[in-house]
Protein backbone atom coordinates (compact mmCIF):
# COMPACT_ATOMS: atom_id res chain seq x y z
CA UNK A 1 0.00 0.00 0.00
CA UNK A 2 1.35 3.50 -0.83
CA UNK A 3 2.56 5.49 2.43
CA UNK A 4 -0.27 8.32 1.38
CA UNK A 5 -3.30 5.18 1.74
CA UNK A 6 -1.29 3.82 4.68
CA UNK A 7 -1.37 7.07 6.86
CA UNK A 8 -5.02 7.67 5.63
CA UNK A 9 -6.03 4.15 7.29
CA UNK A 10 -3.94 5.08 10.19
CA UNK A 11 -5.96 8.08 10.29
CA UNK A 12 -9.33 6.35 10.07
CA UNK A 13 -8.48 3.66 12.95
CA UNK A 14 -7.54 6.20 15.12
CA UNK A 15 -10.76 7.69 14.58
CA UNK A 16 -12.39 4.46 15.01
CA UNK A 17 -11.13 3.73 18.11
CA UNK A 18 -12.64 6.84 19.45
CA UNK A 19 -16.16 6.26 19.11
CA UNK A 20 -15.46 2.24 19.54
CA UNK A 21 -14.84 3.48 22.94
CA UNK A 22 -17.79 5.58 23.26
CA UNK A 23 -20.87 3.54 24.19
CA UNK A 24 -24.02 4.20 21.64
CA UNK A 25 -27.04 2.39 23.72
CA UNK A 26 -26.96 4.66 27.07
CA UNK A 27 -26.64 8.59 27.67
CA UNK A 28 -23.01 9.93 27.48
CA UNK A 29 -21.95 12.79 29.42
CA UNK A 30 -19.26 15.35 27.93
CA UNK A 31 -17.26 14.52 31.41
CA UNK A 32 -16.97 10.79 29.91
CA UNK A 33 -16.65 11.58 26.87
CA UNK A 34 -13.68 13.16 27.62
CA UNK A 35 -12.21 11.12 29.44
CA UNK A 36 -12.65 8.01 27.49
CA UNK A 37 -11.03 10.13 24.50
CA UNK A 38 -8.26 11.39 26.18
CA UNK A 39 -5.68 8.40 25.25
CA UNK A 40 -6.63 10.12 21.75
CA UNK A 41 -4.80 13.19 22.87
CA UNK A 42 -0.99 13.82 21.68
CA UNK A 43 -0.16 14.12 25.55
CA UNK A 44 -2.23 12.41 27.38
CA UNK A 45 -1.47 13.78 30.96
CA UNK A 46 -5.25 14.65 31.51
CA UNK A 47 -4.57 19.01 31.92
CA UNK A 48 -6.37 19.13 28.22
CA UNK A 49 -8.90 16.79 29.61
CA UNK A 50 -9.17 19.40 32.83
CA UNK A 51 -8.94 22.39 30.38
CA UNK A 52 -12.28 20.87 28.42
CA UNK A 53 -13.96 20.23 31.64
CA UNK A 54 -13.76 23.49 33.26
CA UNK A 55 -14.86 25.21 30.22
CA UNK A 56 -17.60 22.82 29.88
CA UNK A 57 -18.30 24.14 33.72
CA UNK A 58 -17.95 27.97 32.75
CA UNK A 59 -20.00 27.42 29.93
CA UNK A 60 -23.44 26.26 32.43
CA UNK A 61 -22.61 28.97 34.51
CA UNK A 62 -23.05 31.31 31.75
CA UNK A 63 -25.89 29.62 30.29
CA UNK A 64 -27.86 29.84 33.63
CA UNK A 65 -27.55 33.60 33.42
CA UNK A 66 -28.28 33.82 29.75
CA UNK A 67 -30.95 32.53 30.55
CA UNK A 68 -32.62 34.51 32.99
CA UNK A 69 -30.88 37.87 31.32
CA UNK A 70 -34.45 38.82 30.45
CA UNK A 71 -35.67 38.25 34.24
CA UNK A 72 -32.96 40.09 35.65
CA UNK A 73 -31.40 43.64 35.78
CA UNK A 74 -28.38 42.40 33.81
CA UNK A 75 -28.99 43.43 29.81
CA UNK A 76 -27.74 46.39 28.65
CA UNK A 77 -24.38 47.72 28.77
CA UNK A 78 -22.08 47.62 31.58
CA UNK A 79 -20.39 50.25 33.27
CA UNK A 80 -16.90 49.60 31.25
CA UNK A 81 -18.53 50.98 28.04
CA UNK A 82 -15.93 49.80 25.47
CA UNK A 83 -14.16 47.14 25.40
CA UNK A 84 -10.22 47.54 23.36
CA UNK A 85 -11.38 47.45 19.98
CA UNK A 86 -13.80 50.08 20.68
CA UNK A 87 -16.93 47.89 20.47
CA UNK A 88 -19.99 48.23 22.62
CA UNK A 89 -19.47 46.04 26.15
CA UNK A 90 -22.72 44.35 27.60
CA UNK A 91 -23.46 43.08 30.84
CA UNK A 92 -23.10 39.60 30.00
CA UNK A 93 -19.71 39.90 27.78
CA UNK A 94 -18.24 40.56 31.18
CA UNK A 95 -20.22 38.07 33.31
CA UNK A 96 -19.35 35.51 30.52
CA UNK A 97 -15.83 36.60 30.73
CA UNK A 98 -15.45 36.32 34.43
CA UNK A 99 -16.69 33.48 34.98
CA UNK A 100 -14.49 32.10 32.20
CA UNK A 101 -11.36 33.15 33.78
CA UNK A 102 -12.49 32.43 37.15
CA UNK A 103 -12.88 28.60 35.79
CA UNK A 104 -9.61 28.51 34.16
CA UNK A 105 -7.67 30.21 37.11
CA UNK A 106 -9.53 28.05 39.72
CA UNK A 107 -7.84 25.00 37.00
CA UNK A 108 -4.20 24.63 37.41
CA UNK A 109 -4.04 23.31 33.49
CA UNK A 110 -4.04 26.84 32.12
CA UNK A 111 -0.78 29.39 32.42
CA UNK A 112 -2.35 32.15 30.52
CA UNK A 113 -5.55 33.02 29.14
CA UNK A 114 -6.52 35.92 26.31
CA UNK A 115 -10.25 36.94 25.84
CA UNK A 116 -11.61 39.25 23.30
CA UNK A 117 -12.84 41.45 26.50
CA UNK A 118 -8.96 41.66 27.49
CA UNK A 119 -6.06 44.51 26.00
CA UNK A 120 -3.58 42.16 27.12
CA UNK A 121 -3.06 38.36 28.06
CA UNK A 122 -4.18 37.32 31.77
CA UNK A 123 -1.32 35.33 33.15
CA UNK A 124 -2.59 32.84 35.44
CA UNK A 125 -0.57 31.96 38.74
CA UNK A 126 -0.06 27.83 39.32
CA UNK A 127 -2.20 26.44 41.59
CA UNK A 128 -0.03 23.43 42.56
CA UNK A 129 3.49 23.23 42.01
CA UNK A 130 3.39 21.47 38.44
CA UNK A 131 3.88 23.80 35.61
CA UNK A 132 0.77 23.99 33.48
CA UNK A 133 1.26 23.72 29.54
CA UNK A 134 -1.89 25.23 27.99
CA UNK A 135 -2.94 28.75 26.83
CA UNK A 136 -6.18 29.52 26.48
CA UNK A 137 -8.32 32.11 24.09
CA UNK A 138 -11.97 33.29 23.90
CA UNK A 139 -14.40 35.43 22.48
CA UNK A 140 -16.57 34.68 26.18
CA UNK A 141 -20.58 36.10 24.69
CA UNK A 142 -19.90 36.43 21.11
CA UNK A 143 -22.38 38.04 19.18
CA UNK A 144 -23.69 40.46 21.95
CA UNK A 145 -25.94 42.31 19.92
CA UNK A 146 -28.26 39.90 19.75
CA UNK A 147 -28.41 39.84 23.81
CA UNK A 148 -31.17 42.30 24.19
CA UNK A 149 -33.64 40.72 21.70
CA UNK A 150 -33.38 37.33 22.86
CA UNK A 151 -31.52 35.52 19.70
CA UNK A 152 -28.45 33.04 20.14
CA UNK A 153 -25.27 34.08 21.34
CA UNK A 154 -22.35 31.55 21.98
CA UNK A 155 -18.75 31.36 23.43
CA UNK A 156 -15.74 30.78 21.28
CA UNK A 157 -12.49 28.70 22.35
CA UNK A 158 -8.88 28.04 21.38
CA UNK A 159 -6.42 26.18 23.43
CA UNK A 160 -2.90 26.17 22.60
CA UNK A 161 0.35 24.01 23.56
CA UNK A 162 2.72 27.12 24.93
CA UNK A 163 5.52 27.28 23.03
CA UNK A 164 7.52 28.94 26.50
CA UNK A 165 9.36 26.98 29.09
CA UNK A 166 6.91 26.06 31.47
CA UNK A 167 8.98 27.31 34.43
CA UNK A 168 8.66 30.79 33.46
CA UNK A 169 5.46 32.95 32.88
CA UNK A 170 3.80 32.36 29.43
CA UNK A 171 4.49 34.82 26.82
CA UNK A 172 3.22 36.50 23.59
CA UNK A 173 4.24 34.49 21.76
CA UNK A 174 2.67 31.15 22.78
CA UNK A 175 -0.34 33.12 21.90
CA UNK A 176 0.65 34.20 18.30
CA UNK A 177 0.62 30.40 17.00
CA UNK A 178 -1.30 30.10 13.83
CA UNK A 179 -3.98 27.85 13.83
CA UNK A 180 -2.85 24.98 12.77
CA UNK A 181 -1.53 24.68 16.33
CA UNK A 182 -4.46 24.42 18.18
CA UNK A 183 -4.65 21.35 20.18
CA UNK A 184 -8.66 21.92 20.74
CA UNK A 185 -11.22 24.35 19.77
CA UNK A 186 -15.00 24.90 20.28
CA UNK A 187 -18.00 26.82 20.61
CA UNK A 188 -20.91 26.79 23.11
CA UNK A 189 -23.95 27.70 21.34
CA UNK A 190 -26.76 29.48 23.81
CA UNK A 191 -29.85 28.98 21.12
CA UNK A 192 -33.23 27.23 22.08
CA UNK A 193 -31.02 24.60 23.53
CA UNK A 194 -27.64 25.37 25.05
CA UNK A 195 -25.18 22.95 22.71
CA UNK A 196 -21.05 22.60 23.65
CA UNK A 197 -19.53 21.13 19.84
CA UNK A 198 -15.71 20.94 20.12
CA UNK A 199 -12.51 19.14 18.62
CA UNK A 200 -9.47 17.81 19.54
CA UNK A 201 -8.14 16.67 16.09
CA UNK A 202 -10.07 13.68 15.89
CA UNK A 203 -13.43 14.78 14.38
CA UNK A 204 -16.09 16.72 15.81
CA UNK A 205 -18.75 16.47 18.41
CA UNK A 206 -21.78 17.89 19.90
CA UNK A 207 -23.04 17.86 23.22
CA UNK A 208 -27.17 19.41 24.41
CA UNK A 209 -27.41 20.67 27.76
CA UNK A 210 -30.42 18.19 29.88
CA UNK A 211 -31.40 21.04 32.16
CA UNK A 212 -33.04 18.57 33.94
CA UNK A 213 -29.74 17.01 34.77
CA UNK A 214 -27.34 20.06 34.53
CA UNK A 215 -25.39 17.62 32.07
CA UNK A 216 -24.02 18.05 28.76
CA UNK A 217 -24.88 14.91 26.41
CA UNK A 218 -23.31 13.59 23.68
CA UNK A 219 -26.02 13.88 21.25
CA UNK A 220 -24.55 14.99 17.51
CA UNK A 221 -21.45 12.06 16.95
CA UNK A 222 -18.95 12.80 14.01
CA UNK A 223 -20.54 15.88 13.21
CA UNK A 224 -19.55 16.21 8.89
CA UNK A 225 -20.43 19.39 7.09
CA UNK A 226 -22.95 18.99 4.39
CA UNK A 227 -20.43 18.62 0.79
CA UNK A 228 -22.63 21.46 -0.82
CA UNK A 229 -25.36 23.81 -0.13
CA UNK A 230 -27.54 26.34 -1.47
CA UNK A 231 -27.46 28.57 1.54
CA UNK A 232 -25.30 31.90 1.91
CA UNK A 233 -24.62 33.67 5.49
CA UNK A 234 -23.44 37.61 5.31
CA UNK A 235 -24.39 41.00 6.00
CA UNK A 236 -25.90 41.71 2.71
CA UNK A 237 -26.72 45.20 3.74
CA UNK A 238 -23.06 46.21 3.72
CA UNK A 239 -23.26 44.95 -0.19
CA UNK A 240 -22.54 48.12 -1.91
CA UNK A 241 -19.18 48.64 0.47
CA UNK A 242 -17.64 44.87 -0.65
CA UNK A 243 -14.59 44.15 -3.36
CA UNK A 244 -15.97 43.70 -7.18
CA UNK A 245 -15.59 39.55 -6.67
CA UNK A 246 -17.62 39.18 -3.35
CA UNK A 247 -20.46 41.66 -5.13
CA UNK A 248 -20.26 39.21 -8.31
CA UNK A 249 -20.24 36.40 -5.90
CA UNK A 250 -23.59 37.53 -4.17
CA UNK A 251 -25.17 38.23 -7.41
CA UNK A 252 -24.35 34.43 -8.49
CA UNK A 253 -25.42 33.45 -5.12
CA UNK A 254 -29.23 35.29 -5.57
CA UNK A 255 -29.36 34.24 -9.55
CA UNK A 256 -29.20 30.85 -8.33
CA UNK A 257 -31.65 31.45 -6.17
CA UNK A 258 -30.01 30.12 -3.05
CA UNK A 259 -31.35 31.40 0.61
CA UNK A 260 -29.82 33.47 2.48
CA UNK A 261 -29.71 33.28 6.21
CA UNK A 262 -27.74 35.33 8.89
CA UNK A 263 -28.49 35.90 12.38
CA UNK A 264 -25.63 38.81 13.33
CA UNK A 265 -23.94 35.79 15.54
CA UNK A 266 -21.10 34.16 14.10
CA UNK A 267 -21.46 31.10 16.38
CA UNK A 268 -25.11 30.44 15.26
CA UNK A 269 -24.44 31.15 11.48
CA UNK A 270 -21.76 28.61 11.52
CA UNK A 271 -23.81 25.84 13.43
CA UNK A 272 -26.28 25.79 11.38
CA UNK A 273 -23.80 25.79 8.34
CA UNK A 274 -22.00 22.62 9.88
CA UNK A 275 -25.41 21.08 10.60
CA UNK A 276 -26.99 21.77 7.14
CA UNK A 277 -24.16 23.28 5.10
CA UNK A 278 -23.54 26.47 3.45
CA UNK A 279 -21.08 29.14 3.66
CA UNK A 280 -20.53 32.00 5.65
CA UNK A 281 -18.64 34.91 4.67
CA UNK A 282 -17.39 37.97 6.28
CA UNK A 283 -15.26 39.88 3.86
CA UNK A 284 -13.95 43.37 4.01
CA UNK A 285 -15.85 46.51 3.98
CA UNK A 286 -14.94 50.12 4.32
CA UNK A 287 -15.29 50.30 7.87
CA UNK A 288 -13.11 47.10 8.56
CA UNK A 289 -11.10 46.76 5.59
CA UNK A 290 -9.18 43.59 6.93
CA UNK A 291 -12.11 41.95 8.35
CA UNK A 292 -14.60 42.57 11.39
CA UNK A 293 -13.78 39.23 13.16
CA UNK A 294 -10.61 37.75 14.95
CA UNK A 295 -8.24 35.80 13.80
CA UNK A 296 -7.41 34.40 16.93
CA UNK A 297 -10.16 33.69 18.75
CA UNK A 298 -13.01 33.58 16.97
CA UNK A 299 -11.69 32.61 13.08
CA UNK A 300 -9.42 30.03 13.90
CA UNK A 301 -11.20 27.94 16.38
CA UNK A 302 -14.06 27.71 14.17
CA UNK A 303 -12.31 27.19 10.76
CA UNK A 304 -10.67 24.38 13.00
CA UNK A 305 -14.13 22.92 13.63
CA UNK A 306 -15.20 23.37 10.23
CA UNK A 307 -12.02 21.35 8.61
CA UNK A 308 -12.28 18.88 11.44
CA UNK A 309 -15.72 18.07 9.86
CA UNK A 310 -14.61 18.00 6.43
CA UNK A 311 -15.26 21.70 5.43
CA UNK A 312 -12.91 24.82 4.73
CA UNK A 313 -12.24 28.06 6.06
CA UNK A 314 -9.99 30.58 4.14
CA UNK A 315 -9.54 34.63 4.12
CA UNK A 316 -10.46 36.58 1.24
CA UNK A 317 -7.31 36.50 -0.15
CA UNK A 318 -7.11 32.72 -0.44
CA UNK A 319 -5.30 31.75 2.47
CA UNK A 320 -6.12 29.05 4.45
CA UNK A 321 -7.34 30.96 8.08
CA UNK A 322 -4.88 28.23 10.08
CA UNK A 323 -2.08 28.98 8.08
CA UNK A 324 -2.42 32.96 8.26
CA UNK A 325 0.24 34.07 10.67
CA UNK A 326 -0.53 36.25 13.81
CA UNK A 327 1.06 39.13 14.94
CA UNK A 328 -1.39 40.78 16.89
CA UNK A 329 -3.63 39.41 19.89
CA UNK A 330 -6.87 40.85 18.47
CA UNK A 331 -5.74 40.99 15.25
CA UNK A 332 -8.61 41.18 12.58
CA UNK A 333 -9.25 39.01 9.56
CA UNK A 334 -11.51 38.51 6.45
CA UNK A 335 -13.01 34.74 6.31
CA UNK A 336 -15.25 32.54 4.03
CA UNK A 337 -16.08 29.15 5.78
CA UNK A 338 -18.58 26.15 5.30
CA UNK A 339 -18.96 23.53 2.69
CA UNK A 340 -16.26 22.70 0.48
CA UNK A 341 -17.82 23.24 -2.34
CA UNK A 342 -19.17 26.53 -1.91
CA UNK A 343 -15.61 28.00 -0.57
CA UNK A 344 -14.19 26.37 -3.77
CA UNK A 345 -16.72 28.07 -5.70
CA UNK A 346 -16.02 31.39 -4.05
CA UNK A 347 -11.78 30.71 -4.54
CA UNK A 348 -12.75 30.31 -8.10
CA UNK A 349 -15.04 33.73 -7.88
CA UNK A 350 -12.08 35.51 -6.39
CA UNK A 351 -9.65 34.32 -8.58
CA UNK A 352 -11.61 35.48 -11.87
CA UNK A 353 -13.09 38.70 -10.91
CA UNK A 354 -10.10 40.24 -8.64
CA UNK A 355 -7.57 39.57 -12.01
CA UNK A 356 -10.36 42.72 -13.62
CA UNK A 357 -10.25 46.28 -13.33
CA UNK A 358 -12.57 48.42 -11.40
P1 LIG B 1 -18.83 40.57 18.69
O1 LIG B 1 -17.76 39.59 19.08
O2 LIG B 1 -18.50 41.95 19.09
O3 LIG B 1 -20.18 40.13 19.13
O4 LIG B 1 -18.82 40.68 17.06
C1 LIG B 1 -18.78 39.52 16.30
C2 LIG B 1 -20.09 39.35 15.59
C3 LIG B 1 -20.23 38.01 14.95
O5 LIG B 1 -20.77 37.08 15.82
C4 LIG B 1 -21.19 38.32 13.83
O6 LIG B 1 -21.07 37.41 12.78
C5 LIG B 1 -20.77 39.69 13.42
O7 LIG B 1 -20.17 40.29 14.54
C6 LIG B 1 -21.92 40.53 12.98
O8 LIG B 1 -21.44 41.75 12.52
P2 LIG B 1 -22.35 42.72 11.65
O9 LIG B 1 -23.38 43.26 12.57
O10 LIG B 1 -21.40 43.76 11.14
O11 LIG B 1 -22.95 41.91 10.53
MG1 LIG C 1 -17.06 38.09 18.92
Amino acid sequence: MATAALKKTALNSVSQISSANIPNNRIVTLDEFILRSEKDFDYATGELTGLLRDIGVAAKIINREVNKAGLVNILGMADSGENQSGDTQQKLDVYANERLIECLQNSGECCAIASEENDNIIHVPPVTSKPSHYVVMFDPLDGSSNIDVNMSVGTIFAIYRRKSDPSGPATIDDFLQTGTKQVAAGYVLYGTSTMLVYTTGRGVNGFTLDPSIGEFCLSHRNMRIPENSQTYSVNQGYYSKFDLEMRRYIDNCSDQNYGLRYIGSMVSDVHRILIQGGIFLYPSTRKYPKGKLRLLYECNPLAMLIEQAGGKAMNTQLKRILEVTPHDLHQRCTIAIGSPTMVDELKAFIERYSALPL
